[in-house]
């Protein structure tokens, strides 16, 4: 039985070791909203949300999340119990349109709270059965073709076994072209946009086709599924949707219009766990290959992915790079880490996250807290 009696919101400050860049804008610091369920025997369990401070990849944000959370979500979870946590998706929808990310950051410590409560691992509560799942980079926009060429190298060295480029106009072609050469012809690579080209742009995409790319991420904006449509038809490359695919429906029309080949699931995105395991199934039910996602999560978030990951459709590398990638300290331990042949383990042999946060670095890192009771 879940009976969540309080709910603590920290927004910590964690420092990146090095900037990163999509198109729509920089991290330095990230800024993260932490949550904390406690149960009313005294279990805690924790929960990150994925929104940052400005809605250039969503409409949310932080501010945005708390207050959809103090005012509507946390109220949900706090004065109902639940038998499991795959009820909880169901309970927040009444009332409460889209605030995906900040559902999304309740409904997933509901999970890790039941994986606590059943002395389970949370891949083995959501379904998983995958012990090590491949992982990918994401690399950020840099100041020059070389400048990426050699992160790039330094990643296949490390044993990452994709590669992901961002791009926007004017970074791109030339970009992705001089990695290529840097990486050879057998690293798989791919390319994400974060929606920064619109469908005037098609005949300088089809240029990357050249490259052997494994997919080109979200070209285009969110709300565009038949201009993805369009675009794949030209494309020889897959396109794969990530900001689009907002919900299982949006998943199911995204595959029946051809807008994607290939999904990218992120739970803290969709709404939560129940959603992503739905998106899973209906991706797996047409053929259509997943890979789980990252927004620069903290060690709390990184578990929820892994353990999502450990699901059977998750066949490509996940966005899951180690705690050293982008902190010089993690609020977890042991820290995530990554084999030298690109793996992470997934810690099934544990219950509930499989890693132990570090409450006084958590501590330490907050900047404001909020508590919320029943
Ligand atoms: O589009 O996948 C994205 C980070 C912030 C916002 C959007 C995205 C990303 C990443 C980072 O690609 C992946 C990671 O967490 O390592
Ligand atoms: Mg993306």
């Amino acid at each position: 039985m879940l009976a969540v009696r309080r709910v603590t919101l920290r927004d910590i400050r964690l420092p990146l070791k090095e900037p990163f860049r999509i198109s729509s804008g920089v991290t330095t610091d990230r800024h993260i909203l932490v949550v904390e369920l406690h149960d009313a025997d005294g279990t805690a369990a924790w929960g990150e949300c994925v929104a940052d401070d400005a809605p250039n990849y969503s409409p949310e944000t932080i501010e945005t999340c708390r207050l959809a959370i103090r005012n509507w979500l946390a109220p949900v979870v706090l004065h109902r119990r639940f038998a499991t946590a795959a009820e909880v998706r169901a309970a927040l929808e009444p009332g409460v349109r889209g605030h995906r990310m900040a559902k999304a950051a309740i409904e997933m410590p509901m999970w890790a709270l039941e994986a606590e409560q059943r002395q389970l691992s949370l891949a083995a509560l959501l379904g998983g059965a995958r012990a090590e799942i491949p992982v990918g980079i994401s690399l950020g926009i840099e100041p020059s073709p070389a400048a990426l060429a050699a992160k790039a190298v330094a990643a296949r060295e490390q044993g990452y076994r994709r590669v992901k480029l961002k791009i926007m106009p004017g970074a791109d072609v030339e970009y992705v072209a001089a990695v290529r050469r840097a990486v050879g012809a057998d690293l798989p690579l791919s390319v994400d946009a974060n929606a920064a080209y619109t469908p005037a742009d098609a005949d300088h995409l089809a240029v990357l086709d050249a490259f052997g790319l494994v997919m080109i991420e979200q070209p285009f904006e969110p709300d565009d599924l038949r201009r993805h449509a369009e675009l794949q038809h030209r494309l020889r490359t897959p396109i794969c949707l990530d900001e689009s695919i907002t919900s299982p429906a949006r998943a199911e029309d995204a595959v029946a219009l051809g807008s994607a080949r290939i999904v990218n699931i992120k739970p803290g995105r969709v709404g939560g766990f129940q959603a992503a395991r739905e998106i899973h199934d209906v991706c797996a039910a047409h053929g259509i290959p997943v890979w789980c996602g990252g927004m620069l999560e903290s060690g709390i978030g990184r578990a929820h992915n892994v353990a999502l990951a450990s699901l059977a459709n998750f066949s490509l590398a996940g966005d899951l790079s180690p705690s050293a990638r982008y902190w010089e300290r993690d609020i977890v331990t042991p820290e995530w880490t990554m084999s030298g042949d690109g793996l992470v383990s997934v810690p099934r042999s544990r219950a509930g996250l499989g890693v132990t946060v570090d409450r006084d670095r958590v501590d330490d890192l907050t900047t404001r807290l909020e508590e919320i009771d029943a």
